[in-house]
């Protein structure tokens, strides 16, 4: 299947149209608790981003990167003396989200075109959580995800290759074809992994930063200053496991953020009708660590309180949570019709999809030129068409791989008494097997 065919037959973009006009007044802020008072990044600073305009109506799979803004920004003289981020900086930024919007995208159609299995969860809309996040930490450190972790993989570095073949199932998938959409993992990247059941990821996220602490201050090794990210939703704060670990990290003072990727539903629950107390930056005060809501639609923020906590964590004071206050343009998973969500909330989102309001800051303040994004979206386009390619021409893995990894084999047909896998019989890989 060549990928130029694939362009060509590509279906109409699922991001929800967005419309002009309406923008929130009340996304600016980010609120603190705790004792970060001295600090820039927790004072609410405003970061100035308009909302983005225009059109995301797709003609093709390109669209979701070209209708970032519709109506043409003008090109400021320079201002880069203003700016929250250095050219290099921005434009490092611009190119992780529009990989994770165009790799989604893509993900997509290949979903529909059935190239992949089981359920696959979309990360559109959320990207400035990943990149503000992730593109904040340094190659050593970890980060734990969720079910919807393919953006997350890209943001910490795993190759676009690795992650759409792991989608196809393939041998050349960052866990060989075996862990599939929701079960991302890469050693090399430090990637703790995606988890099919949710709060699954805390206390592994946990376990990660109780290892550093143990390495430097019992073993004594201080080459060890990983930070841990743990990605999760707002359902998921409902669950016991975010509430222990939120404790042990406190207590130990562990070198982690909790970061929460409110976006306001867990598949057709709403936030507001399933969560007592719903400001979820709150809970972090009952266990003495900060807590920082934060808008989590403008990618300079979000960058701004990840580098103050993740700082925090590497010197030794320990955890904060943060609430990214976000909204995924698609529905729960590919498989959702998405029928709960009402139009008005959508387009309240829509209207301020972090990426049209981040190319929009980097034109506006001189950081970048309409030929600069061009470049980069053009190169994140044959990024995404070689990952499809090289997923699809890839060897689905050998049956022999079938029963690695499996702890209980009940029926026994595991390893043999010579210590072999029963499954290197080729009478097994043949399917004619006793077992
Ligand atoms: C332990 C467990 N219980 C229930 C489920 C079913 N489930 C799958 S996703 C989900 C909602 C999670 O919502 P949220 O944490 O807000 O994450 P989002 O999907 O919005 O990213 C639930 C309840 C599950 N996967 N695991
Ligand atoms: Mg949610």
């Amino acid at each position: 299947m060549a990928a130029s065919s694939l362009a060509s037959r590509a279906v109409a973009s699922l991001s929800p149209s967005i419309s002009t006009g309406a923008s929130r007044d009340d996304a600016g802020s980010s609120s603190v608790v705790g004792f970060h008072k001295r600090s820039s990044a927790f004072t609410g600073r405003r970061v100035r981003i308009s909302s983005g305009h225009g059109s995301s109506a797709a003609h093709g799979r390109r669209s979701c990167v070209v209708a970032a803004t519709a109506a043409p920004v003008k090109e400021s003289p320079l201002k880069i003396a203003d700016a929250l981020v250095t050219r290099e900086e921005g434009l490092e930024l611009y190119e992780d989200m529009i990989l994770g919007r165009c790799f989604e995208d893509m993900c997509a159609q290949m979903y529909y075109r059935s190239k992949m299995f089981g359920f696959v969860h979309l990360y559109n809309g959320q990207e400035a959580v990943s990149t503000g996040f992730i593109k904040s930490l340094k190659k050593d450190d970890y980060i734990c995800s969720t079910y919807r972790d393919h953006v997350h993989a890209l943001s910490k570095g795993v190759p676009a290759r690795q992650v759409m073949s792991e989608l196809f199932g393939k041998a050349t998938g960052c866990c060989r074809g075996q862990g599939g959409s929701m079960h991302m993992f890469s050693k090399e990247h430090r990637l703790l992994g995606g988890f099919a059941f949710i709060g699954e990821g805390i206390p592994v996220a946990t376990g990660a930063a109780f290892n550093t602490k143990y390495s430097r201050e019992v073993l004594k090794d201080l080459s060890v200053d990983a930070v841990t990210l743990a990605f999760f939703g707002d359902g998921t704060c409902n669950n016991g496991q975010f509430f222990e670990c939120l404790n042990m990290a406190a207590l130990w003072k562990l070198p982690i953020v909790y970061v929460v990727e409110n976006n306001l539903w867990a598949i057709g629950m709403d936030h507001f009708r399933a969560t007592s107390v719903p400001e979820i930056w709150k809970k972090g005060e009952a266990f003495g660590m900060p807590g920082v809501h934060v808008d989590g639609m403008d990618v300079l923020k979000v960058r701004e309180v990840a580098k103050e906590a993740i700082a925090r964590a590497r010197r030794g004071d320990g955890p904060t949570l943060v609430e990214c206050e976000t909204y995924r343009y698609r529905g729960h998973s590919l498989a959702d019709p998405d029928e709960l969500r009402k139009p008005e909330q959508k387009n309240k989102y829509a209207v301020r999809d972090p990426i049209a309001a981040f190319k929009k800051y980097l034109l506006e303040n001189g950081l970048a030129s309409e030929a600069d994004l061009k470049t980069i979206e053009k190169k994140i386009d044959e990024i995404v068409e070689d990952a499809v390619e090289f997923a699809d021409a890839s060897p689905l893995p050998p049956r022999s791989q079938l029963l690695e990894n499996v702890f209980a084999d009940p029926r026994g047909f595991g390893i043999g008494p010579d210590g072999k896998y029963r499954c290197e019989d080729p009478a097994f890989t043949a399917g004619t097997a006793e077992v």
